[in-house]
């Protein structure tokens, strides 16, 4: 009997990589929040979802798998890639076992919310197990520019990949999971189509203010507004994913909080942190401002980078930095779900003197449109890009001394 499922298990192995072939070539579809939503509406078909993502789930893992496969291979044959990458087959694997199952069977309709559910589980630790990866090939190789930008690439792709995966699993899982809906839901899986974003400002800040105050004891206070050019003094919402709204601004809390509470070591009052969120026609903005002395412009890139904001996890017995202070993958995870539904996440900083970091969403649902990459020619000439010389100068540090001609000897 062992013998028999170990012939099975590799029979089925080898077949990977041609279905990979197969499902990589198909971009994947980009919902729009209005199909999240419709998924989820009154004539919400669990046959439809079945039907869209035994093909849509395999469309975008085959995608991103590719990209995996075109790794430098020092990087590659890492454990811990090998192992993400053995999460990434497996859960293929399972999927396309429900392609020749019958969508009118409750049975199979069930089945399938399950192994959705072993497939978000067994993916949890994909991110630290991704930043274990990259110390392993920092520790060997040099992490020079080149390999920077090219880590940069893969890993925004990959978790923004991993985003939209878990995003479709989620609204499957928690509309479909038998349990019934009320009648009068006010969220759609795992979507609130009227995201009070103040209110979400408030648990945010109030989170980050707890962590904030079991570390440095004391905190800044918060200072919101609220604008909406159309209808005075009501709050502003929008239709979004409070999870991942909330998630951005804790990061940017923590941030500012620690970022103001370092440069006001001394001092007994401690400056709030200013929250201003704008609803316009088109965008729904907020603006996160602190007054921590900000950031040296040359080091703003070095936020959002992965390579350097990998550190290895602190030795047991060395002496622990609070979790404050450590960004880890914060602020570039952060900036993709921003990117996710067509928005963004920018840092404005002034050394000496403060940072604004502002998130601009979609105001209206129908821009609101996942943001999906696409394995292609393009995508494969981005992993070529070869170790060239740069077409700008490196400045000197030296003077170069003009105050007399030298005649050459
Ligand atoms: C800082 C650095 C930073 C990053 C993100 C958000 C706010 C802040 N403030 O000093």
């Amino acid at each position: 009997m062992k013998f028999v499922r170990f012939i099975m298990k590799h029979a089925a192995l080898a077949s990977v990589p041609k279905h990979i072939e197969h499902f990589s070539k198909f971009s994947p579809s980009p919902l729009s929040m209005k199909q999240f939503l419709d998924f989820g509406s009154i004539n919400a078909c669990e046959k439809t979802s079945f039907v869209f993502l035994r093909q849509e789930l395999p469309v975008r893992l085959s995608n991103i798998m590719k990209e995996i496969n075109l790794l430098p291979d020092r990087l590659l044959t890492t454990p811990s890639v090998q192992t993400v990458q053995s999460w990434y087959i497996q859960s293929l694997l399972e999927i396309l076992e429900f392609l020749d199952k019958s969508p009118d069977d409750h049975k199979v309709l069930g089945e399938f919310v399950d192994t959705l559910v072993s497939i978000r589980n067994r993916h949890n630790d994909v991110v630290p197990t991704m930043a274990q990866g990259i110390i392993e090939y920092k520790e060997a190789f040099s992490h020079d520019t080149v390999t920077n930008l090219n880590i940069q690439y893969f890993l925004d792709r990959f978790y923004m990949s991993r985003i939209s995966i878990r995003m479709l699993i989620n609204q499957h899982t928690l509309i479909f999971d038998g349990t019934l809906n009320p009648i009068h839901p006010t969220t759609i899986g795992c979507i609130d189509p009227h995201c009070e974003v103040g209110d979400v400002v408030q648990d945010a800040f109030h989170s980050a203010k707890m962590l904030c105050e079991q570390y440095y004891l004391r905190s800044p206070d918060l200072i919101l507004q609220e604008m909406c050019t159309k209808k005075k003094n009501h709050p502003t919402s929008i239709v979004y994913v409070p999870s991942h709204l909330y998630h951005m601004l804790f990061e940017l809390f923590k941030n500012a909080m620690r970022a103001t509470i370092e440069t006001h070591d001394d001092s007994n009052n401690l400056p709030p942190i200013k929250v201003l969120v704008s609803l316009g026609d088109e965008d729904m903005s907020i603006k996160v401002s602190d007054k921590g002395g900000g950031v040296p412009f040359r080091k703003m890139e070095n936020l959002f980078s992965y390579m350097y904001s990998t550190a290895p996890a602190p030795q047991i017995g060395e002496r622990t930095r609070p979790p404050l202070a450590g960004f880890g993958y914060g602020l570039p995870i952060s900036r993709l779900y921003a990117k996710y539904f067509q928005g963004d996440l920018q840092l404005y900083s002034m050394e000496g003197h403060g940072t604004e970091a502002v998130i601009y969403l979609k105001a209206l649902s129908t821009d609101s449109i996942e943001r999906l990459p696409v394995y292609n020619k393009t995508a494969l000439k981005n992993y070529k890009v070869s170790q060239e010389a740069d077409d700008w100068c490196i400045p000197s540090k030296e003077p170069l001394d003009l105050s007399r001609y030298k005649v050459p000897k």
